[in-house]
Protein backbone atom coordinates (compact mmCIF):
# COMPACT_ATOMS: atom_id res chain seq x y z
CA UNK A 1 0.00 0.00 0.00
CA UNK A 2 2.66 2.33 1.19
CA UNK A 3 4.97 1.69 -1.77
CA UNK A 4 1.67 2.29 -4.21
CA UNK A 5 1.28 5.92 -2.48
CA UNK A 6 5.10 6.28 -3.17
CA UNK A 7 4.86 5.02 -6.87
CA UNK A 8 1.72 7.14 -7.38
CA UNK A 9 3.40 10.38 -5.65
CA UNK A 10 6.48 10.03 -7.82
CA UNK A 11 4.91 9.81 -11.10
CA UNK A 12 2.72 12.83 -10.25
CA UNK A 13 5.68 15.07 -8.90
CA UNK A 14 7.44 13.71 -12.76
CA UNK A 15 4.37 14.82 -14.34
CA UNK A 16 4.51 18.38 -12.38
CA UNK A 17 7.86 18.79 -13.39
CA UNK A 18 7.68 17.97 -17.19
CA UNK A 19 4.77 20.72 -16.98
CA UNK A 20 7.01 22.85 -15.64
CA UNK A 21 10.01 22.43 -17.92
CA UNK A 22 7.63 22.74 -20.83
CA UNK A 23 5.89 25.91 -19.25
CA UNK A 24 9.00 27.26 -19.06
CA UNK A 25 9.33 30.72 -21.00
CA UNK A 26 11.77 31.06 -24.16
CA UNK A 27 13.31 34.46 -23.84
CA UNK A 28 15.40 35.51 -26.32
CA UNK A 29 17.70 38.73 -26.02
CA UNK A 30 19.70 40.94 -28.23
CA UNK A 31 22.01 42.89 -26.19
CA UNK A 32 23.73 45.95 -28.12
CA UNK A 33 27.42 45.41 -26.70
CA UNK A 34 29.70 45.76 -23.87
CA UNK A 35 30.41 49.05 -24.74
CA UNK A 36 30.26 50.66 -20.80
CA UNK A 37 29.86 50.37 -17.35
CA UNK A 38 26.10 51.03 -17.92
CA UNK A 39 25.99 48.18 -20.07
CA UNK A 40 27.79 45.84 -18.42
CA UNK A 41 25.21 46.64 -14.96
CA UNK A 42 22.68 46.38 -17.78
CA UNK A 43 23.24 42.63 -18.89
CA UNK A 44 23.80 41.51 -14.78
CA UNK A 45 20.50 42.98 -14.81
CA UNK A 46 18.87 40.71 -17.33
CA UNK A 47 20.44 37.74 -16.67
CA UNK A 48 20.36 37.68 -13.00
CA UNK A 49 16.35 38.47 -12.87
CA UNK A 50 15.80 35.75 -15.83
CA UNK A 51 17.68 33.19 -13.59
CA UNK A 52 15.32 34.28 -10.25
CA UNK A 53 12.12 33.76 -12.37
CA UNK A 54 13.39 30.42 -14.14
CA UNK A 55 13.21 31.94 -17.17
CA UNK A 56 14.85 30.10 -19.89
CA UNK A 57 17.04 33.48 -21.32
CA UNK A 58 19.26 33.08 -25.27
CA UNK A 59 21.54 36.04 -25.05
CA UNK A 60 23.41 37.29 -28.04
CA UNK A 61 25.95 40.44 -28.19
CA UNK A 62 25.80 42.31 -30.89
CA UNK A 63 29.15 44.45 -30.34
CA UNK A 64 27.46 47.48 -31.27
CA UNK A 65 27.08 46.54 -35.20
CA UNK A 66 23.08 46.65 -36.05
CA UNK A 67 23.78 43.59 -38.65
CA UNK A 68 24.74 41.34 -35.53
CA UNK A 69 21.61 42.31 -34.15
CA UNK A 70 19.71 41.66 -36.93
CA UNK A 71 21.46 38.06 -37.58
CA UNK A 72 20.50 37.11 -33.43
CA UNK A 73 16.82 38.21 -34.01
CA UNK A 74 16.19 35.97 -36.98
CA UNK A 75 18.18 33.48 -34.69
CA UNK A 76 15.64 34.16 -32.54
CA UNK A 77 12.64 33.34 -34.53
CA UNK A 78 14.51 30.37 -36.32
CA UNK A 79 14.00 28.82 -32.55
CA UNK A 80 10.60 29.65 -31.66
CA UNK A 81 11.20 31.68 -28.81
CA UNK A 82 8.14 32.89 -26.52
CA UNK A 83 8.92 36.56 -26.35
CA UNK A 84 11.81 38.80 -28.13
CA UNK A 85 13.51 41.85 -26.48
CA UNK A 86 16.47 43.79 -27.63
CA UNK A 87 18.39 46.92 -27.31
CA UNK A 88 18.51 48.62 -30.57
CA UNK A 89 21.99 49.62 -31.33
CA UNK A 90 20.75 53.03 -33.64
CA UNK A 91 17.67 53.82 -34.14
CA UNK A 92 16.19 53.14 -37.81
CA UNK A 93 17.07 50.23 -40.28
CA UNK A 94 14.65 47.73 -37.66
CA UNK A 95 11.54 47.72 -39.86
CA UNK A 96 11.50 44.83 -42.03
CA UNK A 97 13.12 42.38 -39.52
CA UNK A 98 10.37 43.36 -36.98
CA UNK A 99 8.17 42.17 -39.58
CA UNK A 100 9.51 39.05 -39.74
CA UNK A 101 8.91 38.51 -36.05
CA UNK A 102 5.59 40.16 -36.12
CA UNK A 103 4.59 37.33 -38.94
CA UNK A 104 6.17 34.89 -36.61
CA UNK A 105 3.94 35.81 -34.16
CA UNK A 106 6.71 36.88 -31.10
CA UNK A 107 5.72 39.48 -29.30
CA UNK A 108 9.01 42.52 -29.06
CA UNK A 109 9.60 44.48 -26.02
CA UNK A 110 12.26 47.18 -26.49
CA UNK A 111 14.61 47.77 -23.77
CA UNK A 112 16.46 51.24 -22.97
CA UNK A 113 16.77 52.30 -26.86
CA UNK A 114 13.63 53.27 -29.08
CA UNK A 115 13.55 52.44 -32.48
CA UNK A 116 11.98 54.97 -35.74
CA UNK A 117 9.22 52.49 -37.37
CA UNK A 118 6.04 53.61 -39.30
CA UNK A 119 4.20 51.02 -37.35
CA UNK A 120 4.62 51.10 -33.43
CA UNK A 121 2.21 47.94 -33.71
CA UNK A 122 5.84 46.04 -34.46
CA UNK A 123 6.45 46.23 -30.43
CA UNK A 124 4.40 46.22 -27.58
CA UNK A 125 6.34 48.30 -25.74
CA UNK A 126 9.16 50.28 -25.14
CA UNK A 127 10.86 50.06 -21.42
CA UNK A 128 13.65 53.03 -21.09
CA UNK A 129 14.27 56.24 -19.99
CA UNK A 130 13.51 59.62 -21.57
CA UNK A 131 17.28 60.84 -23.19
CA UNK A 132 16.11 64.52 -23.75
CA UNK A 133 15.08 65.03 -20.32
CA UNK A 134 18.67 63.71 -19.20
CA UNK A 135 20.45 65.84 -21.88
CA UNK A 136 18.08 68.63 -20.58
CA UNK A 137 19.08 68.28 -16.60
CA UNK A 138 23.27 68.02 -17.59
CA UNK A 139 22.44 71.18 -19.92
CA UNK A 140 20.42 72.75 -16.55
CA UNK A 141 23.20 72.06 -14.30
CA UNK A 142 25.83 73.20 -16.68
CA UNK A 143 24.15 76.44 -16.90
CA UNK A 144 23.70 76.50 -13.01
CA UNK A 145 27.72 75.73 -12.29
CA UNK A 146 28.64 78.02 -14.96
CA UNK A 147 26.56 80.79 -15.00
CA UNK A 148 25.31 80.53 -18.28
CA UNK A 149 28.66 81.40 -19.64
CA UNK A 150 30.90 77.63 -20.89
CA UNK A 151 32.62 77.07 -24.07
CA UNK A 152 31.73 73.36 -24.24
CA UNK A 153 33.36 70.40 -25.85
CA UNK A 154 30.80 67.52 -26.33
CA UNK A 155 31.47 63.47 -26.48
CA UNK A 156 28.88 61.89 -28.65
CA UNK A 157 27.52 58.58 -28.19
CA UNK A 158 27.31 55.89 -30.80
CA UNK A 159 26.28 57.93 -33.70
CA UNK A 160 22.83 57.65 -34.64
CA UNK A 161 22.26 56.05 -31.69
CA UNK A 162 18.57 57.09 -29.24
CA UNK A 163 20.77 58.27 -26.43
CA UNK A 164 23.09 60.08 -28.57
CA UNK A 165 20.38 61.81 -30.76
CA UNK A 166 18.41 62.28 -27.61
CA UNK A 167 20.42 63.64 -25.24
CA UNK A 168 22.15 66.07 -27.35
CA UNK A 169 18.99 67.92 -27.98
CA UNK A 170 18.08 68.49 -24.93
CA UNK A 171 21.25 69.26 -23.92
CA UNK A 172 20.71 72.16 -27.00
CA UNK A 173 17.97 73.14 -26.11
CA UNK A 174 18.73 74.49 -22.53
CA UNK A 175 21.64 76.02 -24.64
CA UNK A 176 19.22 77.76 -26.52
CA UNK A 177 18.00 79.78 -23.58
CA UNK A 178 21.60 81.20 -22.56
CA UNK A 179 23.59 82.90 -25.16
CA UNK A 180 27.07 82.66 -23.42
CA UNK A 181 27.09 78.55 -23.62
CA UNK A 182 28.19 77.50 -26.89
CA UNK A 183 29.38 73.88 -28.15
CA UNK A 184 32.89 74.82 -29.68
CA UNK A 185 34.21 70.77 -30.25
CA UNK A 186 32.00 67.87 -30.61
CA UNK A 187 32.86 64.09 -31.98
CA UNK A 188 31.57 61.23 -31.28
CA UNK A 189 33.55 58.78 -28.33
CA UNK A 190 30.86 55.69 -28.83
CA UNK A 191 29.91 55.44 -25.64
CA UNK A 192 33.55 54.08 -24.52
CA UNK A 193 36.39 55.25 -22.09
CA UNK A 194 39.26 54.57 -24.91
CA UNK A 195 37.56 56.50 -27.76
CA UNK A 196 36.55 59.11 -24.86
CA UNK A 197 40.39 59.80 -24.36
CA UNK A 198 41.47 59.60 -27.69
CA UNK A 199 38.76 62.16 -28.40
CA UNK A 200 39.67 64.61 -25.43
CA UNK A 201 43.48 63.98 -26.99
CA UNK A 202 42.28 65.47 -30.12
CA UNK A 203 40.60 68.36 -28.67
CA UNK A 204 43.32 69.34 -26.52
CA UNK A 205 45.86 69.51 -29.24
CA UNK A 206 43.94 72.16 -31.37
CA UNK A 207 44.34 75.78 -31.82
CA UNK A 208 41.61 76.46 -29.56
CA UNK A 209 41.70 74.40 -27.20
CA UNK A 210 42.38 76.72 -24.17
CA UNK A 211 38.72 78.63 -24.94
CA UNK A 212 37.23 74.87 -23.45
CA UNK A 213 35.53 75.77 -20.34
CA UNK A 214 33.62 72.45 -19.90
CA UNK A 215 32.76 69.11 -21.05
CA UNK A 216 29.63 67.51 -21.67
CA UNK A 217 30.15 63.94 -22.43
CA UNK A 218 27.10 61.52 -23.46
CA UNK A 219 27.94 58.99 -20.40
CA UNK A 220 30.44 58.35 -17.56
CA UNK A 221 33.22 55.92 -19.68
CA UNK A 222 33.76 58.68 -22.13
CA UNK A 223 33.79 61.36 -19.26
CA UNK A 224 36.17 59.12 -17.38
CA UNK A 225 38.87 58.52 -20.48
CA UNK A 226 38.42 62.12 -21.13
CA UNK A 227 39.54 62.73 -17.21
CA UNK A 228 42.26 60.75 -17.68
CA UNK A 229 43.51 62.78 -21.11
CA UNK A 230 42.94 65.99 -19.16
CA UNK A 231 45.55 65.12 -16.74
CA UNK A 232 48.15 63.46 -18.75
CA UNK A 233 48.11 67.09 -20.69
CA UNK A 234 48.11 68.69 -16.96
CA UNK A 235 44.72 70.17 -17.24
CA UNK A 236 42.90 70.23 -13.42
CA UNK A 237 39.95 68.00 -14.77
CA UNK A 238 36.65 69.55 -12.55
CA UNK A 239 38.49 72.45 -11.76
CA UNK A 240 39.97 74.09 -15.03
CA UNK A 241 37.42 72.41 -17.50
CA UNK A 242 33.56 71.67 -15.41
CA UNK A 243 32.58 67.94 -16.62
CA UNK A 244 28.97 66.64 -16.53
CA UNK A 245 28.30 63.43 -17.81
CA UNK A 246 25.33 60.87 -17.81
CA UNK A 247 24.95 56.99 -16.54
CA UNK A 248 25.66 57.34 -12.86
CA UNK A 249 28.19 54.25 -12.62
CA UNK A 250 30.35 53.86 -9.83
CA UNK A 251 33.83 55.33 -11.29
CA UNK A 252 31.50 58.45 -12.01
CA UNK A 253 31.00 58.46 -8.12
CA UNK A 254 34.05 57.93 -7.39
CA UNK A 255 35.83 60.44 -9.89
CA UNK A 256 33.02 63.03 -8.34
CA UNK A 257 34.17 62.24 -4.63
CA UNK A 258 38.00 62.73 -6.22
CA UNK A 259 36.61 66.29 -7.14
CA UNK A 260 37.40 65.42 -11.13
CA UNK A 261 34.14 65.29 -12.10
CA UNK A 262 31.52 67.66 -11.28
CA UNK A 263 27.86 66.22 -12.15
CA UNK A 264 26.57 62.60 -13.54
CA UNK A 265 22.47 62.40 -14.22
CA UNK A 266 21.75 59.12 -13.96
CA UNK A 267 20.54 56.73 -16.23
CA UNK A 268 19.32 53.46 -14.54
CA UNK A 269 20.56 50.42 -16.23
CA UNK A 270 18.75 47.99 -13.85
CA UNK A 271 16.00 47.12 -16.25
CA UNK A 272 15.80 43.35 -15.65
CA UNK A 273 12.94 43.50 -12.74
CA UNK A 274 10.74 45.76 -14.77
CA UNK A 275 11.76 43.90 -18.41
CA UNK A 276 10.68 40.07 -17.19
CA UNK A 277 7.51 41.91 -15.30
CA UNK A 278 6.10 42.86 -18.64
CA UNK A 279 7.28 39.54 -20.31
CA UNK A 280 5.53 37.93 -17.66
CA UNK A 281 2.42 40.36 -18.11
CA UNK A 282 2.44 39.75 -22.26
CA UNK A 283 2.03 35.69 -21.90
CA UNK A 284 -0.86 36.57 -19.03
CA UNK A 285 -2.16 38.43 -22.27
CA UNK A 286 -2.27 41.55 -19.80
CA UNK A 287 -2.31 44.91 -21.59
CA UNK A 288 1.27 47.18 -21.00
CA UNK A 289 1.53 50.85 -21.91
CA UNK A 290 3.64 51.73 -24.78
CA UNK A 291 6.29 53.13 -22.48
CA UNK A 292 7.75 52.04 -19.37
CA UNK A 293 10.15 54.88 -17.80
CA UNK A 294 12.89 53.85 -15.73
CA UNK A 295 13.28 56.47 -12.71
CA UNK A 296 16.35 58.29 -11.98
CA UNK A 297 18.22 61.66 -10.90
CA UNK A 298 20.73 64.09 -10.41
CA UNK A 299 23.61 64.42 -8.75
CA UNK A 300 26.64 66.78 -7.32
CA UNK A 301 29.95 66.54 -5.66
CA UNK A 302 28.24 66.74 -2.77
CA UNK A 303 26.26 64.38 -2.51
CA UNK A 304 29.38 61.50 -4.11
CA UNK A 305 30.76 60.30 -0.62
CA UNK A 306 27.29 59.97 0.85
CA UNK A 307 26.23 57.82 -2.19
CA UNK A 308 28.57 55.78 -3.43
CA UNK A 309 27.87 52.92 -1.22
CA UNK A 310 24.85 52.66 -1.96
CA UNK A 311 26.05 52.57 -5.89
CA UNK A 312 24.78 48.79 -7.20
CA UNK A 313 26.33 49.41 -10.83
O1 LIG B 1 24.16 55.75 -21.37
C1 LIG B 1 25.80 54.33 -22.31
C2 LIG B 1 25.64 53.05 -23.05
O2 LIG B 1 21.71 53.27 -24.13
C3 LIG B 1 21.38 54.31 -22.05
O3 LIG B 1 24.44 53.20 -23.76
C4 LIG B 1 22.27 53.51 -22.89
C5 LIG B 1 23.65 54.13 -23.10
C6 LIG B 1 24.41 54.48 -21.84
O4 LIG B 1 26.70 52.67 -23.73
O5 LIG B 1 26.76 54.23 -21.30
Amino acid sequence: MKAKILICLAASMACALTTLAADKLTFGFSQNGAESGWRTANTESIKSEAAKRGINLKFADAQQKQENQIKALRNFIAQGVDVIAFSPVVETGWQPVLEEIKKAKIPVVLTDRAVKVTDDSLYVTFIGSDFVEEGRRAGEWLAKASNGKAMIAELVGTPGSAPAIDRKKGFEEVLAKHPGMKIIKSQSGNFTRAQGKEVMETFLKSPDAKQITALFAHNDDMALGAIQAMEEAGIKPGKDILIVSIDGVKGAFEAMAAGKLNCTVECNPQIGPQLFDAVEAIKAGKPLPKHIPVQEGVFEQSQAAAELPNRKY
